[in-house]
């Protein structure tokens, strides 16, 4: 994997990445998310669904209460907590995998911190709402900041850019001094170019393939391609038939520079991954199918 070993501090642990791709399991309690909107907007079912995450590998599970599609409206904050906190103190409850709270307003992430969550995943960068740096600078916590343009109500309207790759690491750059300028050490930020997020299929297809200048950024980099639109315009199929496209895109993102992939399918990206890295000779033998200790699985002959 073409990638640098970052640490990242959460909550007073320190973590390394690089050696190891980590993966970003996706629980969206929400009636109207593109590719999975009402499957689990019961709690039960929304924790049900986290645990078989960190079951299949997630070591990030990413709980959010407010659909980010194109055109969505905003839900008042005391919706969006009734939507996520029971689920995140349910997986608190039920698994050591990290938790991470998918939500731009301060409030929630506050509530969500406090009931158990590792990170706040703010696809704003801050901007959204004027509280969210104090709340994320206080809690030890991590942060997520994500490159969109225009908000989730216009950003598909008609992106355009300049200059692709300059403009999105020289926002994201920016928006790393604004959190260090507010309290949040460096070693806590993690980046994402936001794939989809005020982008053509072209735009989000250059960033893939450009990618590895992210790494100039000196942060750990998350990358979330899974069931996105540009999938169905290279395939011509809808989010629930995107696994393919998913695996494919997942698997380049890691090996040019992607330290966590956000994805809903963690089984099945997972072994894809794994075997990535196997063949790339890395994976840092704590996530190797066999532990790294040679050997596979009993029947496993060949
Ligand atoms: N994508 C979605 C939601 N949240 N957060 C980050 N950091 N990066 C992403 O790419 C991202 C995100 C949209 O996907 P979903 O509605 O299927 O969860």
């Amino acid at each position: 994997m073409r990638r640098e070993t970052r640490s990242l501090d959460l909550k007073g642990r320190r973590f390394t990445l690089g050696p190891r791709t980590w993966l970003m399991g996706v629980v969206n309690v929400t009636p109207d998310s593109f590719s999975d909107g009402g499957l689990f907007f019961d709690t039960d079912k929304a924790v049900a669904r986290g645990l078989e995450l960190a079951f299949e590998g997630a070591d990030i599970i990413d709980v959010g209460g407010e659909s980010t599609r194109p055109g969505s409206r905003p839900v008042p904050e005391e919706v969006e907590m009734d939507r996520v906190l029971p689920v995140i103190r349910g997986l608190r409850r039920g698994t050591e995998a990290l938790i991470s709270i998918d939500t731009a307003k301060a409030a929630v992430a506050e509530a969500a911190l406090g009931a158990g969550a590792d990170i706040v995943n703010d696809t704003s960068a801050l901007r959204a709402d004027p509280a969210m740096a104090a709340v994320v600078a206080r809690s030890g916590a991590g942060l997520v900041l994500m490159h969109m343009q225009g908000t989730p109500r216009t950003m598909q309207e008609a992106p355009r850019y300049d200059d692709l790759l300059g403009e999105i690491g020289a926002f994201l750059a920016e928006r790393m001094r604004a959190a260090v300028d507010a309290g949040i050490p460096a070693e806590r930020l993690i980046v994402d170019p936001g794939i989809g997020f005020g982008k053509t299929c072209e735009h989000n297809l250059e960033l893939l393939r450009r990618q590895e200048a992210f790494q100039a950024l000196g942060r750990p980099l998350l990358v979330g391609v899974s069931r996105k639109a540009f999938l169905g315009v290279i395939l011509d199929l809808p989010p629930m038939r995107r696994l393919e496209g998913t695996i494919a895109a997942a698997v380049l993102a890691a090996e040019r520079g992607a330290h966590i992939l956000r994805v809903h399918d963690i089984g099945p990206v997972a072994r894809a991954v794994r075997t990535a890295e196997a063949i790339l000779g890395d994976g840092g033998g704590d996530g190797a199918a066999d532990g790294g200790r040679g050997g596979g699985r009993p029947g496993d002959a060949r």
